[in-house]
């Protein structure tokens, strides 16, 4: 009866780790999250979710169903519909836990901001989010070029959208279930730009962001076409600032009052 409303009045966390064709990363990857988080968010009601699409087209959804048999709190959900923008989507939707996070496969963001990230969350940020660039990060391994387009990229943001963040693109983030219902439904994008759409969004209408600077070891086995996907975050970025889509927020907000 005790530990009935012991577990009733525990927060709860789900961490969605996005994942397309990673047969080889997620058993020597998932193993160690999961491990983090028996070991560390014993104070929390906590699940593990391996996000696919499609489903991939090698054996991810054999090895994640493998790993699912064996740990408690780990779950497989296989999204029809393509895209890692869709995938969180989604998810995130459903998903009934109190903080929202999400993390690359390659746990390229070490583990040990993950407590920090979700911290934020439950003192009253919206969202919470690793940063690569912002004063007191370390990243270690990445490539000049992505260095330069991440830079870049995020200065473009800044300059056209007046943000207060510093990182769009890093792959370590978290959200409120509350903040998460109510933006979700306005990002349009479906794959890489998901990211900072969700973040201009939340920005300009007025929600609370906590940037985490991190320790980053990037990985060079990248799913990412960099041409390909600085296009999609180029066109994106035209088009919010074209249709300033955060009055859209203000105004339904306004008239649900
Ligand atoms: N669900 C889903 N995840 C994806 C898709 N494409 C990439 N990912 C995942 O997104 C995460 C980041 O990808 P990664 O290649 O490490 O990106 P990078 O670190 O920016 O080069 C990894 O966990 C990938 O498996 C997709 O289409 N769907
Ligand atoms: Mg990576």
């Amino acid at each position: 009866m005790i530990s009935f409303f012991l577990s009733m009045s525990k927060k709860s966390v789900s961490v969605v780790v996005p994942v397309y064709n990673e047969e080889r990363d997620i058993p020597r990857t998932i193993p160690i999250l999961y491990k983090y988080l028996s070991e560390n968010f014993k104070n929390y009601d906590w699940r593990l979710v391996i996000g696919d699409n499609g489903p991939s087209k090698d054996n991810t959804p054999g090895v994640s169903k493998k790993l699912v048999k064996k740990y408690k709190h780990l779950e497989y959900i296989c999204i029809p519909r393509p895209a890692r923008g869709n995938a969180l989507k989604e998810i995130w939707l459903k998903d009934r836990a109190d903080a929202l996070v999400y993390m690359d496969v390659d746990l390229s963001s070490d583990l040990s901001y993950l407590p920090q990230l979700v911290n934020a969350l439950f003192d009253g940020y919206d969202i919470a989010i690793g940063s690569r660039l912002k004063k007191g990060a370390k990243v270690y391994g990445r490539t000049l070029l992505r260095e330069i387009m991440s830079r870049g990229y995020n200065i473009l943001i800044k300059t056209f959208f007046w943000t207060s963040f510093c990182d769009a693109q890093c792959g370590f983030k978290g959200i409120r279930r509350e903040a998460a219902k109510k933006l979700l439904p306005y990002v349009l994008d479906k794959a890489w730009f998901f990211d900072s759409e969700l973040l201009i969004l939340a920005d300009k209408s007025g929600h609370k962001i906590r940037e985490v600077p991190i320790v980053w070891r990037d990985d060079p086995a990248s799913t990412v076409k960099v041409a390909k996907t600085a296009w999609g975050d180029l066109k994106g970025l035209w088009r919010m600032w074209w249709d300033r889509p955060w009055r859209k927020i203000k105004n339904d907000e306004r008239s649900s009052h």
